[in-house]
Parts: C-alpha cells; sequence; structure tokens
C-alpha cells in the first residue's frame, strides 16, 4: 500500500517532531540521570589524572552535523562520495596537530582517525611490528599504560601481550625513578623491535634522549605515546618526544583538554643517507595510515575529528600556555601540601600534572583511600606504587590537577584542596581502627556508623560548598 502525499507529509511531521524533540522531552528517563551526572561533575573535585573538561567548542564539534558522515579512506582517497568538506576538515586538523607541535610537514606526518588512546597504540604495533614481535614498555604496576603491553606471571592482559611478545621495564623500588640502566641491559636482551616511552601514571619528565639511544643500540623503533603530557608537550614546559622518536601517539583529551581521539604522528622524508650517498626514506606513512584503516577501524569518526582540529587550535593560544603552567603549579603546590602533612610522595615530587601518594607509611591502602575520598567528592583512583608486591592491592592513590586547573583552581585553592584530602584520610584511618584489615569491612563501617556517616556527610558538604563556586566551562546549566 502507497502512501499518499498528505499522509506523507503527516508521517514525516511526526518523524521529525519526534527526532527534533530536546533530550529533556524525548527521554526524560535518560536525561535525569544526565543532569545527575551533571550536579556530580559541578560538586566534586575531579582528581583523576587523566581527565579533564572540555571546552564549548569541542562539544559543538562532537554533537554537530560531522557526527553523521561515513568516510572510509583520507582525504581525496574515500570509499563514499559526499566527503568534500569532511575532507578538508580532517586536513585543517592535521595542518593543526602538526603546528600545535611545531613539526615541519616535510619531516613529520599525522594521522587523526584513531578512535582513542588504546587503538591509537594497537594501530602502531600493527604497523611496525610483526606478529608476535617484540616490544618492552615501562610495566603497568610502574607506572605504565596497559597498552604497553601488560601481562601478569599467569595471564597477557592487553591484546598487546597477547598479539605480541612482551618485556617490562621498571623503575628503581627505590627511587621510583625509571632505571634507564636496567632497560638498556634488558633491551641489549630481548632485543626489542619497539620501545614504548610513555605513562599512565609516573609524575617526572622523561629522558627521551635516553630512550633514543637504547633504540638505536638495538635497531628499534622508538615510540613515544604522550596521552597525558601532551598538553604540556604543546605549551613547551616540558621535554618534547618528538626531536628523538619515530612513532608519537596521544589522546586528545587529557591535558590536551580536546575530545576524546586519538591521534599518531610519524617520522617521513629522509631517514638517513647510507655510505654510497643514497638517501633512505622513512616508510612509516603508509604502514600507519593501512593499520589504522583498513587494518584495524573503519569510518572515523569525523565530530571527533572536527573537534580535535579546534582543541589543537587553542593549544596554540597563550591562553592555553598559561592554563599548562597553572597545571603544573598546582600539582606542585598539591604536592608539596601533602609532604608537609608527612605523606610520602613517589619520586619525591613531580615535574607534571600528577602526583603519585604513596600511603604505606601514612598506615592505609589506596583502595581505602579512594573510598574515603569518594565519599567526600573527591575523584581519584588506587594507584599502585613502586615496591607493591600485588596490583590487586595498591598501596597509593594517582591525584591530578588537569581538571580542577581548567575550572579557574589555584595554588589557595588547593591548599585548601590538600586539606580537605588530609582530613579525609585521617577519617579513613579512625575507621580502620574499627574496621580491621578487610575492605569490606570499612565500607560497612563507614556506610552504617552514625558517628563516622556523619563526619563523612560534614566533610562531603563542605567540599561541595567549595566546589560549587568553581564552573565548569562548556556545558549548559540545565
Ligand atoms: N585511563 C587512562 C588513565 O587514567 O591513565 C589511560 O587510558
Amino acid at each position: 500500500m502507497s502512501l499518499d502525499q498528505s499522509q506523507l507529509r503527516r508521517t514525516m511531521s511526526g518523524n521529525m517532531g519526534m527526532l527534533s524533540q530536546n533530550i529533556w522531552e524525548s527521554d526524560p528517563e535518560l536525561f535525569d540521570i544526565i543532569k545527575k551526572e551533571r550536579r556530580r561533575q559541578q560538586r566534586g573535585l575531579e582528581m583523576i589524572a587523566s581527565e579533564n573538561f572540555t571546552s564549548l567548542p569541542v562539544l559543538q564539534c562532537l554533537s554537530s552535523c560531522l557526527h553523521n558522515k561515513y568516510s572510509e579512506g583520507l582525504p581525496g582517497q574515500r570509499y563514499y562520495g559526499g566527503n568534500e568538506y569532511i575532507d578538508e576538515i580532517e586536513l585543517l586538523c592535521q595542518k593543526r596537530c602538526l603546528e600545535a607541535y611545531n613539526l615541519n610537514p616535510e619531516e613529520w606526518g599525522v594521522n587523526v582517525q584513531p578512535y582513542s588512546g588504546s587503538p591509537a597504540n594497537f594501530a602502531v604495533y600493527t604497523a611496525i611490528v610483526e606478529p608476535h614481535g617484540r616490544i618492552m614498555g615501562l610495566d603497568l604496576p610502574d607506572g605504565g599504560h596497559l597498552t604497553h603491553g601488560f601481562m601478569t606471571a599467569t595471564k597477557r592482559i592487553s591484546a598487546t601481550s597477547i598479539f605480541f611478545e612482551s618485556m617490562p621495564y621498571k623503575v628503581n623500588p627505590e627511587t621510583g625513578l625509571i632505571d634507564y640502566d636496567k632497560l638498556a641491559e634488558t633491551a641489549k636482551l630481548f632485543k626489542p623491535r619497539v620501545i614504548v616511552a610513555g605513562i599512565s601514571c609516573y609524575s617526572r619528565a622523561l629522558d627521551y634522549k635516553k630512550f633514543r639511544e637504547v633504540a638505536d643500540q638495538n635497531g628499534a623503533y622508538l615510540f613515544s605515546d604522550m596521552a597525558h603530557v601532551s598538553g604540556l608537550v604543546a605549551a613547551g614546559i616540558i621535554p618534547s618526544p618528538f626531536e628523538y622518536s619515530d612513532v608519537v601517539s596521544t589522546t586528545t583529551h587529557k591535558t590536551l583538554r580536546g575530545p576524546r581521539a586519538g591521534v599518531i604522528f610519524f617520522r617521513k622524508g629522509v631517514k638517513s643517507v647510507d655510505k654510497n650517498g643514497v638517501k633512505i626514506m622513512y616508510d612509516l606513512e603508509s604502514k600507519i595510515n593501512q593499520a589504522v584503516f583498513p587494518g584495524l577501524q573503519g569510518g572515523p569518526h569525523n565530530h571527533a575529528i572536527g573537534a580535535i582540529a579546534t582543541a589543537m587550535k587553542q593549544a596554540k593560544t597563550p591562553e592555553f600556555k598559561e592554563y599548562q603552567l597553572q597545571v603544573v603549579r598546582n600539582a606542585k603546590r598539591l604536592c608539596s601540601g601533602l609532604q608537609k602533612h608527612g605523606y610520602d610522595i613517589a619520586t619525591g615530587g613531580t615535574d607534571v600534572h600528577l602526583i603519585l601518594v604513596d600511603l604505606r607509611s601514612a598506615g592505609l591502602t589506596g583502595a581505602r583511600a579512594e573510598k574515603i575520598l569518594e565519599e567526600i567528592s573527591i575523584a581519584c583512583n588506587k594507584n599502585t606504587v613502586p615496591g607493591d608486591k600485588s596490583a590487586l592491592n595498591p598501596s597509593g592513590i594517582r591525584l591530578g590537577t588537569p581538571a580542577l586547573t581548567t575550572r579557574g583552581f589555584k595554588e589557595e585553592d588547593i591548599d585548601k584542596v590538600v586539606d580537605f584530602i588530609h582530613r579525609g584520610l585521617m577519617l579513613a584511618k579512625e575507621i580502620q581502627k574499627v574496621s580491621g584489615p578487610k575492605l569490606v569491612d570499612f565500607k560497612k563501617v563507614l556506610a552504617e556508623d552514625p558517628t563516622f556517616h556523619a563526619k563523612a556527610s560534614q566533610l562531603r558538604t563542605e567540599v561541595e560548598n567549595f566546589s560549587e563556586k568553581f564552573p565548569i566551562p562548556g556545558l549548559p546549566d540545565y
């Protein structure tokens, strides 16, 4: 049965009506949960080192019509029609990525299509390491990332360790600093195809020159994963991996403060000149592009690519540099404030946006600290510290300042945050005296003991009243 014109119009308008409603009209159940999350973000102190509050232009790109388009392939070589403007956007994004890190387009190329950091890293390995080829990355309990090859004694956890052979390097358990000599020694035996210079929880600037030397001694690629610090690198306030690396990946939503996405930079042009004067060229461009698509991904997320483009534009501004400087000033203040209260900080300090608090001397575990802080509206994560025997029961917490700094926190505000954290941890110690060693009992006492419950509520109210004063950029206040 075919529809006549007026039926068709009615059907269309019914459809369009539903499709054009605001979410609070079309799906109040979901919207209600979003509002609660919005309130949680506004009231709480976000100290997860990998999180940030992105900008209104980034959010506008993410919810734009760019989302609707399929565009497998690269600009000018797509598998679908209708991509003339998507091509323009992807080329603009590539250009801005190179500009953000002052890279010469003759020497560096970039792929802006990875969905996020983990897919970006897997694309790099797929491109330059043969199946079961060898990779060395910082061990996860020592501050590396899952994708740098994590496995335990009994299980290969990350796909990096399932499809490739991984050998970790470690930090010195006494100092908490990367043991570069041991890395060199192990690399000589293991002969990796790739050495990964990258971190998820390490508060010191990396020595990329040393990594390069070890890579060269073993004919390995140096692949730097700068996801955590890419905002600091763009601002030029910590050493850059580009001078020494063959490939550099990053997420774009951490210190860089863009959308949740990933980017891979690769060397191109002349690699070296042999003894007969013949130029040897890099061959990374097609390998990496093909690993991303069609190797691992389908259609790029064009709304994210637009958002990366606008975030990279922001990264060139003086305001962005000042923001990154403040992120580090705040992290240093957080560090010294906690040290004044007697807390141990792994490596004794920080050069970046995060610190790792070693709670062993304070008589607490990471899980208890994370729980009590969550209870008082401070979000952070438990983390292993150098020397921890088990990744399942870590002895520390990781704290970062990018998100608070975006909300306008300065050093004196961080002093207040230090006070809240210390009072929370002192409360955890009181509870622990009653609950004994098991986390489940700790949680039970916290939830059920009226005195402890009241103390935590009082502290949470103080934290939330304080936090409410700082705006969150980008988001409408529903
Ligand atoms: N989840 C991020 C972090 O916290 O470091 C990395 O993927």
